[in-house]
């Protein structure tokens, strides 16, 4: 395990989150990218100096307490210029990560699907670019993230144009991925169930909570973003209207803007998701702050306007009765939950089910008899309520998707 320091800069502007909280969430990536923080400090200065970010002295205040408690990874809490990490790890005489990079590196370990991969690969590219001065940069040092799986790791030289290009080949593959997908989704829309996709900032139980809904073996872990490609299970309402529920990644407040960018095409499934279950946990001091960086990623992805349902999970570890009730007038919900202990979940379904209920309709319909497969395929998708043959024709009556009953009658008619 890497031994860190972490160094968060206070420039003293009042912000919603403060410098310790900050270093705090830090300290979470940090373990969760494999790193131990064994020393933070907090830099007070009025604004970054250009040459070394928190200046030569400061720098090399930090490469004594690196050499004397032998920390070979300095984290810094804020992005830095290709110049600045240069000529702070010439001073500090260690590995030198920024937090932007520090994410890459947890995704870059967690990426296990092929579109994934290309996902990371494509950030972590777009992020080096600007970062390269002059030709042929030893990209050695990029091998040795916390994760040490960076994009240089087979090639020690590397120039700008052999990345543009293969930025523009990642590109295409992810095109290719994308438009696969959107296929596969127009026709799971079409001829499938609803939607529910689970979103909520990192770490706050959505796997926990599908996989208590659902028995999906989603990996459930206390890091932060174990989950990065999109798992899709269905579930069976009460009501026996069968819906799709997803886990998808997490979000982070001030997520690197190349990642949003990148994982666009995870986060589709976000965007197409018939109704969000954001998930809140309440037992986090920062869940106000957080559930406000959710929605910031929301608007960058133009998932805005879905309609969210918002659930508060890890209600166990809230001992406290009054914080949970001025949580739920706060989120203006009713949803309390412990994805952990199955707790708290007959109210969820039943909330679930309300609001899947506005997208279903009652249809008649008439179907040549011997059209087993439209009769099996409204029996797979809605709950039938009458069924009767006369002569040639089966009338059906039955609750349907909305869509659903829209793809049948255009399949009927043609
Ligand atoms: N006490 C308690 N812990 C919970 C609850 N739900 C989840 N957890 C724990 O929180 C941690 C994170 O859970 P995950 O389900 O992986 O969270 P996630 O939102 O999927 O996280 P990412 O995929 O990393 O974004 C795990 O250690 C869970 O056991 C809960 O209701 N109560
Ligand atoms: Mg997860």
């Amino acid at each position: 395990m890497e031994r860190a320091l972490s160094v968060t800069v206070d420039f003293g502007k009042r912000e919603a989150w403060t410098a310790e909280e900050r270093a705090q969430e830090l300290a979470e990536l940090a373990r969760s990218a494999g790193a131990k923080v064994i020393e933070e400090i907090i830099v007070h200065r009025r604004e970054p100096s250009p040459a070394c970010f928190i200046g030569s002295g400061k720098a090399e205040e930090l490469a004594k307490v690196c050499a004397d408690s032998s920390i070979n990874a300095v984290i810094f809490n804020n992005d830095l210029t290709g110049t600045q990490q240069k000529n702070l790890e010439e001073i500090i005489m260690a590995k030198t990560i920024d937090r932007t990079q520090l994410i890459l590196d947890i995704f870059a370990q967690r990426a296990h699907s092929n579109e994934g991969k290309i996902q990371v690969e494509l950030a972590q590219l777009m992020y080096l670019l600007p970062r390269l001065s002059g030709k042929g940069i030893h990209l050695s040092r990029l091998g040795g993230g916390i994760g040490t799986r960076g994009p240089g790791e087979q090639k020690l030289e590397v120039d700008r144009r052999r990345i543009r290009s293969r930025i523009t080949r990642l590109k295409d593959g992810l095109d290719d991925l994308r438009q696969r997908r959107a296929m596969m989704r127009k026709k799971r829309q079409r001829f499938s169930m609803l939607t529910v996709a689970l979103i909520g900032y990192t770490n706050v139980g959505k796997s926990t909570l599908l996989n208590a809904l659902t028995d999906a073996r989603v990996m459930v872990q206390d890091k932060l973003f174990s989950t990065l490609d999109p798992t899709v299970r269905r579930f069976l309402l009460p009501n026996k209207q069968k819906a799709l529920f997803i886990d998808t990644v997490g979000f982070l407040n001030d997520l690197p803007h190349h990642l949003v960018e990148a994982f666009k095409a995870t986060l589709e499934e976000v965007v197409n998701a018939d109704l969000l279950l954001h998930l809140v946990d309440v037992s986090h001091p920062k869940a106000v702050e957080q559930s406000e960086a959710v929605y910031r990623v929301l608007k960058e992805i133009d998932a805005g306007g879905k309609p969210v349902l918002t659930v508060l999970n890890k209600a166990d570890m809230v001992r406290d009765e009054a914080r949970i009730a001025r949580m739920e007038k706060l989120f203006d919900t009713g949803i309390v939950v412990s994805a952990l202990k199955r707790e708290g979940f007959a109210r969820l379904i039943e909330n679930v089910e309300a609001h899947v209920n506005v997208l279903l309709t009652t249809a008649r319909l008439a179907i040549p008899a011997s059209d087993a497969k439209t009769l099996s395929f409204i029996y797979e998708h809605g709950l039938v309520t009458k069924m009767e043959y006369r002569g040639e024709k089966a009338y059906i009556e039955a609750v349907l998707p909305i869509r659903i009953k829209e793809a049948i009658e255009g399949g009927l008619k043609r």
